[in-house]
């Protein structure tokens, strides 16, 4: 395991802070890890981190031993989400012995663990509120792989805007980390969520990833095309080609689905829905709008499109059969705290607000 940064400076913690982070969507995906500690990536990946969706999750040290509380959307975290946590905890307990146990209450306006990158938003948020809480000033880099070690898509969500996860060479780790591309503002790109089942999917990311490559026939091809598809990816964001992006990222989420499919035994995580959203969007795609899709590892479709295309991407997709809402979001911001009274756009406080 990459050991703890030894000299982060400390100032007074408070105790208690509050963070808020996004899901990211990859465009060019993160399928599967190399061997070593702490979610190594086998691959690395591009993404963007979508602002329509928050986990705002408050952090609080008691300064006395004990267990520590996890509430995930107002109720008790389940047993593995609650080991998740208690080891990033303790990976920053190790630099602040003193903290003792802590209360942590996690929560998400939009579906858990239903592919929509709560894992990544969650950790963020997490990482960001327990290091603030506790005095710490961590380096990006050191964030970055402490955010790793808890959830492989974690870090993009620690920036905002267009982001690369290197996927490393280094045993330990220390090269794989995340950095961004591309503001949010210098590319608004927008994506449309079509919704197409709120259930937690039955096959985790991290089976799902660990069996892909264990067992799937293209597996090796799958590691040696990435670089490729990263180049172009990089090139088409630092160009802004919209086609050339779409192109890749069409091409890396299918390349995704056709090594899970083709595990043993099999992975498929789409519906029914999935595939009429996909043809949709190809379809709207012929007609002359930008935009095209992605899926991870659940039955939603995103749809990434241009602010021009998104009336008639929303509209079209509203119309399908099977699409059971739609989430808008426009590209976001990097995980950040919350001050006191402060709240964040797009959070369920927010959303009452607005009366949405
Ligand atoms: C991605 N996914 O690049 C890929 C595409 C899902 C599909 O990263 O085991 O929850 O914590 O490292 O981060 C989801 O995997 O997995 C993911 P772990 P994680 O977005």
């Amino acid at each position: 395991m990459t050991a703890p940064p030894e000299h982060a400076p400390r100032r007074v913690p408070s105790g208690e802070a509050c963070a808020v982070a996004h899901p990211n969507i990859a465009l060019v995906k993160y399928w599967g890890k190399r061997s070593g500690p702490g979610n190594l990536p086998a691959v690395g990946s591009i993404s963007m981190t979508l602002d329509g969706m928050t986990t705002r999750t408050r952090v609080r040290f008691l300064g006395a031993a004990g267990d520590d509380r996890v509430c995930l959307d107002g109720a008790d975290a389940d047993a593995k989400t609650a080991r998740r946590v208690r080891a990033l905890l303790d990976r920053l307990r190790s630099l602040a012995p003193e903290a003792g146990a802590a209360e942590v209450e996690s929560s998400n306006d939009f579906p858990t663990g239903a592919g929509l990158a709560s894992s990544a938003s969650g950790f963020a948020a997490l990482l960001v509120a327990a290091e603030s809480a506790l005095g710490l000033h961590l380096t990006d880099d050191d964030r970055s792989r402490l955010a790793r070690e808890a959830s492989g898509s974690a870090p993009r969500s620690l920036h905002g805007g267009f982001v690369e996860m290197a996927c490393g060479r280094s045993d330990d780790g220390r090269d794989a980390v995340a950095r961004p591309l591309l503001a949010a503002d210098d590319w608004p790109l927008k994506v449309v969520v079509a919704v197409i089942r709120e259930e937690e999917k039955e096959i985790g990311s991290g089976e799902g990833m660990q069996r892909s490559l264990a067992t799937s026939p293209y597996a090796g091809s799958w590691i040696a095309s990435h670089p490729a598809d990263l180049e172009d990816a990089r090139e088409a964001i630092r160009t802004r080609d919209f086609a050339r992006l779409a192109a890749v990222a069409e091409a890396s989420c299918l390349k995704m689905h056709a090594l899970a499919m083709s595990a043993r035994p099999g992975i498929l995580y789409w519906r029914g829905a999935t595939v009429e959203a996909l043809h949709a969007i190809v379809a709207l795609r012929q007609e002359g709008l930008d935009v095209f899709f992605t899926v991870d590892a659940g039955p939603q479709v995103k749809a990434v499109c241009t602010e021009a295309s998104l009336p008639r991407v929303r509209a079209r997709l509203s119309d399908l059969p099977g699409v059971r809402r739609l989430i808008v979001c426009p590209l976001g911001r990097g995980a950040r705290l919350l001050r006191p009274g402060e709240d964040a756009a797009g959070s369920p406080e927010s959303r009452r607000r607005e009366g949405a």
